[in-house]
């Protein structure tokens, strides 16, 4: 049954984001027929999204207030070019209901969910409320904001210590307070409602049993206008640093089929039953064996490419199909994990300096290809990356039968991958490849600061293979160049004096 002579079919996107997912939207819109529509700073003239996109608009200056996240702006855009939706990507208005409600209003189509689904989901105790109606198992704590001193001290006397107060705005990590001891807890409360007010402009703030290095595992979903909802399975986002996420894969090597069916089938009726829209994540804390609810995602994720790759669901065309009003074009049954999926962020950091951003030009430029590996990026050769919004490069994502084969695949990928001209985090992606407890899927959120030897384990890489960029002698910083020279230098040695002994011949003929 097709559905296309009914449905209001959208025929131009405009895409209110930049880099690397606007680029992946664009290239949905490309395969889809649709006309694409960029919105860029004065920062992204020279950006690969602002030229990919069909048309492109220049929103205002490089910082984010004057452009990607002007409301006022990026519907004036939309109304000039004739867009008839508007995709936001992620972060910036990506779950912002004032936004989604300009775009109803205007009649233009937020590709998600509606405002009124995305301000339940943004009120976090809202959120864990109908998580908890819709039988979603959560980590103990309270169903309503706490205001009173009082109030806490109950609910960790019923939960224990520790505890963590989490801002009811908030979401992502920002102004949460861990509470070890009843001593501490009423200073606690109010310092996390002060920051909460000045943060996310509401104080209310919420208590949770804080569990102590939890895996951060997340259900990917898929919800339409005629009350249909799937989910596609996990990812396991458990590497990360301050909040930024760095690898994550799936699926889950802590979820087993029947987990997965469990949690998955719960996570896609409590989408069903708030009425979601679109593409959409459910996060989840793992501990002991078991899965707790934390926050709802309203958006299409960085990380959303590993689910792709295991499942063949292309994650955003079907969001797009959604938002034209046409049902999911599969079922649940029609979903099977095959494989493994790891994805790497690539950022423009300096992993020996504290992960420093190290943003610039890009000298010379060569991705990666061959069986299994997908490139997700904005950038080309002698691009400068600006200094004004996130220093991700690229995602490097590969596929593999199993989750052996993938990160064989991956560190290949990572072998192949050449940026020069600034210091990049490719090296810390190597150590972890082979991190003997990643290797075996020991993962936990606090796995980077728990791996003491990682830096140690970066430098002995760099010293113990020749990068590909320093065999083809593309200039990278002169003291990596230098090395690189006495690197090929001694293994030239070491080969001539291997082959001397290996000969009959006495070196002297
Ligand atoms: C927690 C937690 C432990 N127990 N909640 C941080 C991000 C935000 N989405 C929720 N976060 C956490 N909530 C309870 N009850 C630990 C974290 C946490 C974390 C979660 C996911 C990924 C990385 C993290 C790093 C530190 C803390």
């Amino acid at each position: 049954m097709s559905y296309w002579w009914w449905c209001n079919m959208i025929k131009k996107i405009l895409i209110a984001n930049r880099g690397e997912i606007a680029i992946r939207v664009m290239r949905a819109c490309r395969e889809m027929g649709i006309a694409s529509v960029a919105v860029y700073s004065e920062a992204d003239k020279d950006a690969l999204f602002a030229k990919y996109a069909d048309e492109a608009y220049l929103l205002g200056p490089a910082p984010a207030t004057l452009s990607y996240l002007n409301i006022e702006k990026v519907m004036k855009a939309a109304k000039e070019c004739g867009a008839d939706a508007i995709h936001p990507g992620y972060g910036f208005l990506a779950e912002n209901p004032k936004f989604a409600e300009a775009c109803e209003q205007e009649g233009i189509k937020f590709i998600g969910p509606s405002s009124r689904v995305l301000a339940l989901l943004g009120d976090k105790v809202a959120a864990r409320r109908e998580m908890i109606r819709a039988g979603v198992p959560v980590v103990p704590g309270t169903d309503e904001c706490v205001t009173q001193f009082k109030q806490a001290k109950d609910i960790a006397k019923e939960t224990g210590y520790p505890i963590i107060i989490k801002p009811a705005g908030g979401g992502g990590g920002i102004g949460m307070t861990i509470v070890w001891s009843e001593g501490e807890l009423e200073k606690a409360l109010e310092s996390t409602q002060a920051i909460a007010a000045t943060t996310f402009g509401i104080a209310d703030v919420y208590i949770e049993k804080y569990l102590t290095n939890p895996r951060h595992i997340e259900f990917q979903l898929l919800g339409d206008s005629h009350g249909n909802a799937i989910h596609l399975g996990e990812r396991e986002c458990s590497i990360q640093r301050r909040h930024q996420k760095l690898i994550e894969e799936s699926p889950s090597p802590a979820v087993n089929a029947k987990l997965r069916k469990e949690i998955g089938e719960k996570a896609a009726n409590a989408a069903r039953m708030v009425g979601y829209e679109g593409a959409g994540t459910m996060e989840f804390l793992y501990s002991d064996g078991k899965l707790y609810f934390m926050e709802v995602n309203a958006r299409v994720q960085v990380e959303h490419p590993v689910t792709e790759m295991v499942t063949g669901v292309d994650i955003v065309k079907e969001g797009i199909r959604i938002a034209s009003g046409l049902p999911l074009s599969f079922t649940q049954k029609d979903v099977k994990v095959r494989g493994s999926a790891i994805e790497c962020r690539i950022n423009a950091e300096d992993p020996f300096e504290d992960f420093v951003p190290t943003p610039g030009k890009i000298k010379s430029y060569n991705a990666p290809g061959g069986p299994g590996v997908r490139v997700d990026s904005g950038v080309y050769s002698g691009y400068t990356i600006p200094p004004f919004y996130d220093p991700m490069i690229a995602k490097l994502i590969v596929w593999g039968r199993d989750r052996s084969e993938t990160i064989s695949r991956m560190r290949r990928a990572l072998y192949e991958y050449i940026i020069t001209g600034m210091k990049n985090n490719i090296p810390f992606h190597l150590a972890v490849m082979e991190n003997p407890r990643f290797v075996k899927g020991e993962l936990g959120t606090h796995f980077i600061e728990s791996e003491t030897t990682l830096p140690d384990d970066m430098a002995a890489i760099a010293e113990r293979e020749i990068s590909l960029e320093n065999k083809l002698q593309i200039k990278g910083d002169d003291k990596k160049r230098i090395a690189a020279i006495a690197a090929v230098a001694a293994v030239t040695q070491l080969f001539s004096d291997t082959q001397r002994r290996n000969s009959n011949e006495s070196p002297e003929g």
